[in-house]
């Protein structure tokens, strides 16, 4: 039987992000200059098959620090970590190397310089996220109030509303984020924060990429981790943007053939932490059921690359 036609559209800017690229090479050279195995606290980054790449190189990935031996290396995540876990190695006199996003640590930096002027931090992000503890953790217990949506502004219970500021998970809403902003600045006129929010450009572009495809589509396929933040903004935003059927799928074997049955278009994208190669199989896995034609949406170009810490540049 002939195959039906379908256009794919794929999203551009989409998957890996400079953080992600920096936090996986990190893991990688820790491996190549301390041999096998480094430990490396909470995953890498959200992405199982990421994941599963770097413990068969000989990584171990543990949820806390005191799951790591002394004597070996250990790495922390792309999220960032609270304050007092970098403090814990090297009261263990642990080798430790960070691979917080550089854009994750400016905001940290960021919540630190307000709190030393003297101002209460208000921090927009999802609770229990390992960004959100991250951040909050640079701040004393208690010090870093957490708003998750418009709703929780009306009840947020400052100390003193002429002395607030406020920083951004990096991988939230643009538009949702937006609105909360407004709230806090309607409330607090005064509360103090970055221009806009903390949202890095990765975010940005790839949100963006997907509402310029949205209006072309049947169904929309994300690929990435149900635990990965950045990725879920990704179906909501498409959804928002008018596409019935959104869906994140890990990878091919995930994506549900009958609810796509009839369609002429769909839209892919990955999030952050999702690689190329599963954007691969996806399009694969559409060109053996469907007479597809790729077409790509391009909405930004990136040229962003971070350097890896300097103990990785160092000769062992
Ligand atoms: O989107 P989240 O933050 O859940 O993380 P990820 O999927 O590992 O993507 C990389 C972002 C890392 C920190 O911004
Ligand atoms: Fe950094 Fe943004 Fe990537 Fe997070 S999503 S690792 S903040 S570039």
């Amino acid at each position: 039987m002939a195959k039906s036609p379908l256009t794919l559209y794929l999203a551009a800017p989409r998957g890996f992000c400079a953080g992600v690229d920096r936090a996986i090479k990190i893991v990688e050279m820790a491996i190549e200059k301390w041999g096998a195995p480094v430990y490396v606290r909470h995953e890498i980054v959200h992405n199982k098959f990421v994941v599963d790449g770097l413990r068969d190189r000989g990584a171990i990935f543990v949820a806390e620090l005191d799951q790591v031996p002394n004597d070996r290396p250990v790495i922390f995540s792309a999220h960032g970590v609270p304050k007092a876990i970098p403090a814990e190695a090297a009261r263990r006199e642990m080798v430790y190397v960070d691979a917080t996003c550089p854009l994750v640590s400016k905001v940290h930096i960021e919540a630190e310089r307000h709190s030393e002027a003297g101002l209460q931090m208000v921090m927009i992000g999802h609770a229990g996220h390992p960004e959100t503890i991250g951040t909050m953790g640079q701040l004393p217990q208690g010090e870093v109030l957490l708003v998750e949506t418009v709703d929780d502004v009306a009840t947020l219970a400052v100390r003193d509303p002429e002395r607030l500021a406020f920083v951004t998970q990096t991988t939230l809403s643009v538009d949702d984020t937006a609105e909360i902003v407004a709230a806090l600045r309607a409330r607090f006129p005064a509360i103090v924060g970055p221009h806009k929010e903390d949202i890095c450009y990765a975010t940005t572009n790839r949100q963006a990429a997907v509402k310029e495809v949205a209006p072309k589509i049947d169904a929309l396929l994300v690929i990435g981790a149900p635990n990965s933040s950045n990725s879920k903004r990704l179906v909501e935003v498409g959804r928002n943007a008018g596409c019935a059927y959104a869906q994140l799928v890990q990878r091919a074997t995930d994506i549900d053939w009958r609810a796509l049955d009839g369609i002429r278009s769909v839209g892919v994208t990955a999030g952050a932490s999702a690689p190329e190669l599963l954007v691969k199989e996806v399009i694969d896995a559409f060109r053996a059921r469907f007479d597809t034609t790729v077409e790509i949406v391009e909405t930004a170009t990136e040229r962003v690359e971070f350097k890896v810490p300097r103990i990785l540049r160092e000769p062992a």
